[in-house]
């Protein structure tokens, strides 16, 4: 079940699922499940896994950054712990030649993770980028003060469960959002991660990028793993950029939940799998 959507529980599964995309033209995002720590030293445990992690990726010569969740390195405890682990793991891949991804988590984070991503920008590191969800009406402001900083964005729709008073509360309004943030970053010419498994979507930026004239090594779509291989494919056939979320470790609930709650089709496959033993 849950496994669908999972490299499996250790670096070296997730490693070899890394492999197995590229070996398809598709590049990764290597995700260390795990959200919202309440000791210093699980959030110190996160930050040594993804240390060793950047290094078995340089090891294996395998193409895959790193997504990282702040609440897994302490933000809830302190910011500044959150802020330290992060700073290393960024310095860390910046000697390695790479990057690292901070996730959005639900809106009692927003602020300090933004924070965070400035403040390490203002230290002068920039392998380091940031995630913007479309379904939060002060996205577009926050938008426009990254395109200041000439952010490296992904852009997605949102995941968690929101207020009306912070998130547009219908779907086709989150979808309508998401395109226009979408043309502003393509306008923007930045880099841009565009996580999205909605065909629209990716039609529409496909389209976009095509009218200004942007090339298809730009930008990138994200998928999330265990999820339309098939998109996934026909995307790099086309000559576009692909890279797949990749979540692997134990702890998965969290995760498994949100991915059942955004799409029935992948509650009719976990059900299936359930039933086929
Ligand atoms: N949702 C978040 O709230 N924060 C994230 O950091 C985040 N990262 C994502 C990364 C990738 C590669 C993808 C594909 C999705 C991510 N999501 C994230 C989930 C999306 O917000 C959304 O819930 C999911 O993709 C379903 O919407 P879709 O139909 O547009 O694909």
């Amino acid at each position: 079940g849950a496994l669908r959507f999972i490299a499996g529980a250790e670096r070296a599964d997730a490693i070899a699922a890394v492999r197995r995309l590229n070996e398809k033209g598709i590049a990764a995002t290597l995700d260390y499940l795990g959200e919202s720590v309440t000791r210093p030293e699980e959030a110190e445990a996160t930050v040594r896994e993804y240390v060793e992690l950047l290094g078995d990726i340089h090891r294996a010569g395998v193409d895959s950054n790193v997504s990282i969740k702040l609440t897994a390195m302490g933000l809830a405890i302190d910011a500044d712990l959150a802020l330290a682990g992060a700073r290393r793991l960024v310095q860390e891949a910046a000697r390695l030649g790479n990057f690292v991804r901070i996730d959005m988590e639900d809106t009692p984070w927003t602020d300090a993770t933004l924070r965070i991503y400035r403040t390490l920008r203002a230290e002068g590191l920039d392998n380091v980028g940031v995630v913007i969800q479309a379904y939060l009406y002060r996205s577009e402001k926050d938008l426009e003060d990254l395109a200041a900083l000439g952010a490296n964005v992904r852009l997605c729709k949102g995941a968690y469960k929101e207020p009306p008073d912070r998130a547009f509360p219908d779907k086709a309004q989150v979808d309508a959002n998401y395109l226009k943030l979408a043309a502003r970053r393509l306008r923007s010419g930045l880099y841009t991660g565009f996580a999205t498994h909605d065909e629209r979507a990716i039609a529409f930026v496909k389209e976009e990028a095509r009218r200004l004239g942007l090339g298809r090594d730009r930008f990138e779509f994200q998928m999330l793993y265990g999820i339309r291989g098939d998109l996934q494919e026909q995307l790099v056939r086309e000559g576009y950029r692909v890279r797949v979320y990749v979540p692997y470790g134990t702890q998965w609930y969290p995760y498994f939940v949100r991915r059942l709650a955004e799409r029935p089709a992948n509650v009719a496959f976990v059900l299936r799998n359930i039933l086929r033993g």
